[in-house]
């Protein structure tokens, strides 16, 4: 008879999935891992779109706890490509013996609380029923993807593709390609399909600050320090604010004159990608006139790249500042500008009327097309966890609960869902994701391992810890230069590309490392905010 009730099943075979598998084995957990993919890697499975790639370099996008891995695995470029990391996540996979407990092509259906058993039960698509005590979200913060809220996508005759749904063998040679959507996913994709399109209509409504970069190959000496130097590395990333391996400028933008302040940011764009952002000053997230002297900065550089002038303004963003939007790294995206092949198309002024039978309608311009690509985000943070019933105590649906904001306790544990985990839920931070994955699935083994050993039923955030998280992150992200009231750009962090979801912070924008120290915090307080459970048991019996 086949298995069904597991002490542990983590929903997820990417990053997270894997963490939680290996963490949670490690110390005696019945464990499985279960993905309604065809195959592990979570959103790099998933995102095959061409140019898909990190936009953090390979020194501190993997995880620090295995030596074998560490020793082992070759990185090949600077910034990994989706099908690198696809394959370094097949090899931590083999490597740690984690495939036997991996059951793929499952999607669940519902998730249900049973109080008296004190269990969760997963309906799975197909009819199998799997139960757990402990049920452990890896599921992606960006894996539910949405589509533009355009009428007619049914009438296009040729073919629609979703960004982070790319059918296998797409051919765009010699095509009319229209792309919509200009978030790291379209500015990655940009470049890398221009030289093969015929033509290639760019349909942009907010332009983005893009941090340009080179993707060098990693040297034998590069990968050879990195190995010899994880541990440093990786913990110089937990303590970044934004989890990245680099030291945080000390000073602020206008504590320097503006010939020093030129030649810094001359040298850190030079660098590129991240370094530009995160090495720069220290108030460019924070500071209005400091993140509008970056942004000036970045506006003379597209001006220097793009030849045409009236395309170099369109591409510079107005009305909000850098960091005022996830801030994507361009593989020679502003270049792509110069091809004769490749069109931008201002949809802020005139928006996008309609898809049509033979293309796009901007206003009276109809665009014919064969092939329209939809680089058009997703529901962030919230989305994979709100699709499907998570039905915790009472009979509440957690799309209930969040439905008039998000509560949890550190991003991990939600009141009257005792026992359901998040690894990167929402209201966590802000970062390159591999870091706070690993600190997560580290605290969540040793969170269970005392719930298990001091006869704690369940964890579960208790209402007041709920109320104190959603309230620093409101304080965190409104201290950054996200919130300007009236002069915002539409972000996903604030929920603002769904309709109809509600408008806060998505994600803890306070610092990865104060974020830990929260954590670290918790434990040493021996979990006392998730452990409402025990005082829902006492009034239950009082
Ligand atoms: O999605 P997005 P994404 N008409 O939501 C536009 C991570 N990621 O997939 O800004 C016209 O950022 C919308 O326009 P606007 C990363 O965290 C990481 O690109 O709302 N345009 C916007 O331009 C990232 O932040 C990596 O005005 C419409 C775009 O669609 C997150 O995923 C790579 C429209 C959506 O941008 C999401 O990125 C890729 C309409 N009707 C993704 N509707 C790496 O680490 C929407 N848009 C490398």
């Amino acid at each position: 008879m086949t298995k069904k009730d597991y002490d542990a099943i983590v929903i997820g075979a990417g990053f997270s999935g894997l963490a939680v598998l290996h963490h949670l084995r490690e110390i005696g957990l019945d464990t499985i891992a279960i993905d309604g993919a065809d195959g592990i890697g979570g959103t790099w499975w998933i995102n095959r779109y061409p140019g898909v790639r990190t936009d953090s370099e390979f020194s501190y996008y993997s995880f620090s706890f295995s030596k074998e891995v560490r020793e082992e695995w070759v990185w090949t470029e600077r910034y990994p490509s989706g099908q690198e990391v696809l394959n370094y996540l097949n090899f931590v996979a083999d490597r740690l013996d984690l495939r036997k407990d991996i059951q793929l092509g499952k999607w669940v259906e519902k998730a249900v609380y049973d109080e008296t058993a004190n269990r969760w039960t997963l309906s799975i698509k197909g009819g199998e029923t799997l139960t757990a005590k402990y049920l452990i979200s890896g599921m992606g913060v960006l894996s539910q993807p949405i589509w533009p809220s355009i009428p007619g996508r049914e009438t296009f005759q040729g073919a629609m593709v979703h960004a982070a749904r790319w059918p296998e063998g797409l051919d765009l040679t010699g095509k009319r390609v229209g792309l919509i959507g200009l978030g790291a996913s379209g500015i990655q994709i940009t470049p890398t399909i221009a030289p093969e399109c015929g033509e290639l209509f760019v349909f942009q409504r907010t332009p983005n600050f893009i941090v340009e970069t080179n993707n060098d190959p990693v040297t034998p000496e590069q990968l050879q320090h990195v190995r010899e130097h994880y541990d440093e590395i990786f913990e110089r990333a937990a303590n970044h604010p934004f989890g990245v391996d680099m030291v945080p400028a000390q000073h602020s933008a206008l504590e320097v004159g503006p010939e020093e302040r030129d030649r810094i940011f001359e040298s850190k764009w030079n660098e590129g990608g991240f370094h530009f952002a995160n090495e720069c000053f220290n108030d460019l997230a924070t500071n209005h006139e400091s993140s509008e002297l970056a942004s000036e900065f970045i506006r003379k550089k597209i001006r220097e790249i793009v030849k045409d002038p009236a395309t170099a303004e369109l591409l510079s963003p107005r009305g909000y500042s850098f960091n005022g939007k996830r801030v994507p790294t361009g593989f020679k995206y502003y270049d792509t500008f110069n091809r004769e092949n490749v069109h931008l198309i201002d949809t802020k002024t005139t928006p996008i009327t309609e898809f049509t039978e033979k293309g796009i309608r901007v206003g009276d311009t109809e665009y014919e097309l064969d092939v329209i690509i939809a680089a058009t985000g997703f529901d962030a943070m919230t989305g994979t966890l709100t699709n499907f019933d998570i039905v915790g105590r009472d009979g509440v649906i957690l799309r209930d609960k969040w439905s008039t904001g998000i509560r949890s306790n550190l991003g991990i544990s939600m009141n009257g869902f005792p026992n359901l985990l998040l690894s990167l839920g929402p209201q966590t931070p802000y970062s390159n994701l591999p870091v706070p994955i690993q600190l997560g699935a580290q605290w969540m083994a040793r969170a269970i391992a005392f719930a298990e050993k001091n006869g704690v039923p369940a964890l579960e955030a208790t209402v007041e810890s709920e109320e104190w998280w959603a309230a620093e992150t409101d304080r965190a992200g409104k201290a950054t230069v996200m919130y300007t009231e009236g002069q915002k750009a539409k972000a996903w962090f604030f929920g603002e590309n769904v309709p109809g979801k509600p408008r806060e912070f998505q994600v803890y924008m306070g610092g990865g490392q104060v974020y830990q120290q929260y954590c670290r915090d918790a434990e040493a307080d021996q979990y006392r905010s998730f452990r409402a459970a025990e005082q829902h048991q006492l009034a239950e019996s009082a």
